[in-house]
């Protein structure tokens, strides 16, 4: 394998060899199909179905958030992938199955970068989960050869609009998200106590960023729970 950091975009780490999957051109890469563990021992139930993008593909999941994001009673699944690929929406259809929305959600418009720790809660308060993704590049050498891998790179803030759709939010959610770092985890509370929900987020070799919530209260919607 070539050290040649470009090449080491797709290395496999920390993981045993039959996990790991080749190209077509005998490279190792880290994508690998995605698994709920279910407790079965009172359900005759088929295992439910998120191991596979929409389009087919194992994709390298880096985080995962867990609501219900359409308030339909049953708790959805979203979950962050590497960079080039979409991020993904599961909608719990109450029966076991996991549907893929996430082009259908509108949020597979974004594939520009790795996304890590993420959130799925109420963040301007209008009673629809909102999605909140941590982000930032595996390898800081990357970016001299290649500047469409930054190493830093902004946090993403997908909207609910409600009726099971989203929209993406960077700029227009201020600095606190469109800035630039090496993100990993976050964590969410109202650090404030009033009333809406901050982000801590922790960065690579700089400290952690404490996000306050400054969005408008709105009311909630008639449709949330
Ligand atoms: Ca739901
Ligand atoms: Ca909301
Ligand atoms: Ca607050
Ligand atoms: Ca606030």
């Amino acid at each position: 394998m070539s050290h040649d950091p470009i090449s080491r975009l797709g290395d496999v780490r920390h993981r045993p060899k039959d996990r790991c999957r080749r190209r077509a051109d005998g490279r190792v890469h880290d994508a690998c199909d995605s698994r709920i563990i279910r407790d079965m021992s009172h359900s005759a139930q088929p295992q439910p179905t998120v191991a596979l993008s929409e389009d087919g593909l194992e994709q390298a999941g880096m985080g995962v958030a867990v609501g219900d994001y359409d308030l339909d009673g049953n708790l959805d699944i979203f979950k962050t992938n590497f960079a080039d690929d979409t991020n993904v929406l599961y909608r719990n259809d109450g029966k076991g199955n996991f549907d893929d929305f996430t082009i259908r959600s509108g949020i597979g418009v974004e594939t520009r970068y790795v996304g890590w720790g993420t959130g799925m809660v109420d963040l301007d308060n209008d009673g629809h989960p909102d999605l909140f993704v941590a982000t930032g590049s595996v390898y800081p050498e990357v970016e001299k050869k290649v500047p469409a891998y930054p190493f830093r790179t902004p946090r993403l803030v997908f909207r609910n609009l409600g009726e099971g759709r989203f929209e993406e939010l960077i700029e227009e959610a201020g600095s606190g998200v469109s800035d630039t770092h090496a993100s990993r985890g976050c964590a969410f509370g109202d650090f404030d106590n009033d009333g809406d929900i901050d982000v801590l987020v922790m960065n690579m070799n700089e400290p952690p960023s404490l996000l306050r919530n400054d969005a408008q209260i709105r009311h909630k919607s008639p449709h949330a729970q």
